[in-house]
């Protein structure tokens, strides 16, 4: 298990338990707790089923019971592919039960994401939903091969199930959950999670966010994204007796009834949505939508402008929230009551006392305050390494173990940060991370393809678009024919470039480095 993880210190282990936010508890106690104090109220709504905490528990602990009949145990991986149903939670809380650690592929991943997460996390099972269980055909190593639906030839969740016991679970320092992280370059990496430092994510920004029995949280973004899973997300709401509504997708029409019909208390979304939701409010039809139960809007994933931040509390009714945070840990929020240029301007402060950030230039030293530079930060929640990345990690991680996180900051003297960019290669289209350098890649992969470099474009809604600048071999290729080599190779269709400009060279620095900040105003081949 612990092979493929780096541990905090001792010392720093040490004080977090001292200072309580590492308790020794796993998150499977979670629910356990759930069950126990409150085992009738609605834990998950998902259409028309609703699970009461004591349903949703019995169906966790029968399916551990069935996983660990089926050999599936304490330290085995296993690659989750699932949107926001009710069975995402039964599994994450059977797994947590037997120590087995869930992998979160992004939902929109295909045949060249998965594949690389089976060789990064050799899992011993895969669980998929059914419309896209076709995806295990390019994992044969993979043992098992569970489907949320139709099965099809595979195994259906429901038969997993067994009674039973389901045995000894994990340890709290173990890793709980691998999640990805959106702000790397190359290949997505792994980011674990430990039992403790997941347990005081939620259950502090649940604190901060006021969370209790009366939260009603719609999940609309995918689960398997950090910020609606524990950022306080479905996981805080389950904490504290809340209850979870499962979204039908991001789209107004269906998405404002239920939220009268729910009435839903909380939501997380990320700035392009915000958008949609305002103009749709704004509309006659849309406006007589009862909002009246939404006391809170989490906006977080990628830069809110301030122009929309101003718009969400008159047009929406409810309180916004900016939320800037990081798979690998690290969480901004701004607070109820904050002033509005804090809660418009900014995107909150850290939520642990004991976060430590540091602002620097690429020489490593402090900016002066009010500077724009690099984000460092290290603190009880934040990782000190990506699994099964050691290379990476020399990198990736100072030698006093902070993480770089490859934003751009700026400090107020009131402790707020303002994300002004990136130092790192990656597109942040609307909350969807694109690592430039894994398309690049894909695209040379292209016989018409001499060179690719792949540039952020400011876009008025999702805040970057991707260019693909290409220097073609022979015939240059369409846009067209380059989208089909993409779905050929099995790519999330938000790595598609979304422009492609033709040119004959690129403009390099000093170092022989393609200067990107210059490859806009070149001039264009066809
Ligand atoms: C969240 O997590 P990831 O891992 O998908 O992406 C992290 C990166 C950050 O390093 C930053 O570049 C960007 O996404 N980001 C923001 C932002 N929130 C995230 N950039 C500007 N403003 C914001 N509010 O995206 C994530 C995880 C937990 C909570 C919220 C977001």
């Amino acid at each position: 298990m612990t092979a493929g993880f780096v541990p905090w210190p001792d010392e720093f282990a040490r004080y977090y338990r001292e200072r309580g936010y590492w308790r020794d508890r796993t998150l499977g106690a979670l629910l356990d707790d759930g069950a126990r104090r409150w085992p009738s109220r609605t834990a998950v709504v998902d259409g028309a089923r609703r699970w009461s905490y004591a349903e949703l528990n019995s169906r966790a602990t029968r399916l551990a019971c069935g996983l660990r009949a089926r050999g599936i145990g304490h330290g085995d991986r296993v690659l989750v592919h699932l949107p926001n149903v009710a069975e995402f939670l039964s599994l994450t809380f059977a797994l947590f039960r037997i120590g087995a650690v869930p992998v979160l592929a992004l939902l929109p991943h295909r045949r060249t994401e998965i594949v690389h997460l089976a060789r990064l996390a050799t899992p011993v099972a895969y669980v998929v939903a059914s419309e896209l269980r076709n995806l295990a055909y390019a994992v044969p190593e993979i043992e098992h091969v569970f489907v949320v639906g139709d099965p099809g030839e595979f195994t259906a969740i429901e038969d997993v199930a067994a009674e039973g016991e389901p045995g000894e679970g994990p340890g709290p320092d173990d890793i709980a959950v691998l999640l990805l992280s959106g702000g790397t370059t190359g290949l997505p990496k792994l980011v674990p999670r430990t039992h403790n430092d997941y347990d005081y994510n939620i259950r502090a920004s649940a604190k901060l966010c006021g969370f209790n029995g009366d939260t009603r949280y719609l999940a609309v973004l995918p689960m398997a994204h950090n910020f609606p899973l524990a950022c306080p997300g479905v996981l805080g709401t389950l904490s504290t007796g809340g209850t979870v509504v499962l979204g039908a997708g991001a789209d107004p029409g269906a998405v404002f009834p239920l939220i009268k019909a729910e009435r839903v208390t909380a939501t997380a979304l990320v700035p392009p949505l915000v958008l949609v939701w305002l103009d749709a409010a704004e509309e006659p039809e849309e406006s007589t939508v009862d909002l009246s139960s939404l006391g809170l809007l989490q906006v977080g994933g990628s830069r809110l402008k301030a122009e929309a931040a101003r718009r969400v509390t008159p047009l929406l009714g409810c309180a916004l929230q900016q939320v800037y945070g990081m798979a690998e840990g690290l969480l901004n929020f701004t607070r109820f009551g904050d002033p509005d240029a804090i809660v418009n301007d900014t995107q909150g402060r850290p939520l642990c006392a004991d976060d430590e950030v540091r602002v620097v230039t690429d020489g490593e030293e402090p900016v002066p305050p009010g500077d724009v530079g690099e984000l460092l930060v290290r603190g009880p929640y934040t990782i000190r390494g990506y699994y099964r990345a050691a290379e990476h990690n020399a990198g990736a991680f100072t030698s006093d173990g902070y993480y770089r996180t490859g934003d751009l900051v700026r400090r107020l003297p009131s402790g707020e940060l303002v994300v002004e960019g990136r130092v790192n290669d990656v597109i942040n289209r609307g909350g969807d991370k694109i690592p430039v350098e894994e398309v690049e890649n894909l695209l040379m992969a292209h016989p018409a393809v001499h060179d690719v470099a792949v540039v952020g474009i400011p876009d008025d809604v999702l805040g970057e678009r991707s260019c693909a600048y290409v220097v073609a071999r022979g015939t240059p290729p369409t846009r067209k024919d380059l989208i089909a080599h993409l779905t050929e190779l099995g790519v999330a269709a938000f790595k598609q470039p979304d422009r492609v400009r033709f040119v004959r060279s690129f403009p390099r620095n000093g170092l022989g480095k393609v200067d990107r900040k210059a490859l806009s105003t070149l001039e264009i081949r066809s």
